[in-house]
């Protein structure tokens, strides 16, 4: 979908970033561990050149750990959420698990194989929807490593997945992937990319001097498995409960309701809310289906 966000609903995000960058970039500096700024470069550029002194600063930011004003209006901005509820209906729930994605030229987990969101999902949920948005910050082109998909993927059933040589990631295996081409799927700053929790989906490296900036927000109705802390109404699943809590789809994250017809006082409204909800939730772990853990972005101290 073109043109859904302007500058206006994206600057903010952008700017809420540059500012963690450059905070976290000072403290590197302090500690002795990055001797240049790179100040002087933009949003487009900086992280790269940090990047090629240290690997910290990127890692640091990666996934789902900033949880600003801005990332809140972001994942609450009300032509996502028009979108979101044309697919899954009048409550809304935002799945927590959003990422932030610098995608660094030459990074080491800069490819991102084959895999259905369903791969790192409760089994529970392999036949519900869990919709993602996929929302570039910078123009995104097969070079810099926008996402490629197979379509009509969607409609198949979830596949096994083995972990990816790099660790970080699961992966479908050739043999099980469907013979169909996949489709690289360049979009530009502004436009969004669908996905289900069914589509199979990757990204290469990025071959460009710029970082490709990215976050893939996750929306489903409030009558799937969730963790948020709401009412729930008769055709609501409350089954799967773990210490006393119904489980979500990606139970490591902190679900949370963001558009109601018939809960409205539910909804998180505020960025302090949200950031209250993701520091105080403790996660739980999610089912290990396929026998292997990845590992998550982390710091590697001997990055
Ligand atoms: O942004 C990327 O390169 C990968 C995103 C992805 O795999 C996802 O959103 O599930």
């Amino acid at each position: 979908m073109k043109n859904i966000l302007d500058e206006a609903d994206l600057q903010p995000v952008i700017e809420e970033i540059n500012d963690e960058i450059d905070i976290r970039a000072r403290k590197l500096q302090e500690s002795g561990k990055l001797s240049n700024l790179h100040e002087d470069k933009p949003f487009e550029t900086r992280l790269a050149g940090i990047s090629q002194e240290t690997a910290k600063l990127a890692v640091s930011i990666w996934g789902g750990i900033l949880h600003g004003p801005a990332i809140f209006h972001l994942i609450t901005n009300s032509k996502l959420l028009d979108v979101a509820e044309s697919f899954c209906g009048e409550e809304v729930i935002a799945s927590s698990v959003y990422r932030l994605r610098p995608k660094i030229p030459n990074f080491g987990y800069g490819e991102v194989p084959a895999h259905q969101d369903s791969g790192y999902f409760e089994p529970f949920c392999d036949d519900d929807l869990v919709l993602t948005m996929w929302i570039p910050l910078v123009d995104t082109y097969p070079e810099n490593g926008c996402l490629w998909v197979i379509p009509g993927s969607h409609k198949g059933e979830v596949v096994d997945h083995i972990m990816h040589e790099s660790g970080k990631y699961l992966a479908i295996e050739d043999n099980l992937m469907p013979k169909e081409d996949l489709v690289f799927c360049p979009v530009s700053k502004g436009g969004i990319l669908l996905l289900t929790n069914k589509t199979i989906h990757g990204s290469e490296k990025n071959k460009t001097d710029m970082v490709r900036w990215s976050m893939d927000l996750r929306y489903q109705s409030a009558t799937l498995p969730t963790n948020a802390d709401i009412t729930r109404l008769e055709n609501e699943v409350t089954e799967n409960i773990e210490a006393g809590v119904p489980s979500a789809c990606y139970p490591p994250d902190p679900d949370f309701l963001v558009r109601s017809k018939v809960r409205n006082n539910e909804v998180i409204t505020t960025p302090a809310d949200f950031m209250k909800l993701r520091e105080i939730y403790t996660g739980k772990t999610v089912t290990n289906r396929y026998g292997v853990y990845w590992k998550e972005m982390q710091i590697d101290e001997t990055e």
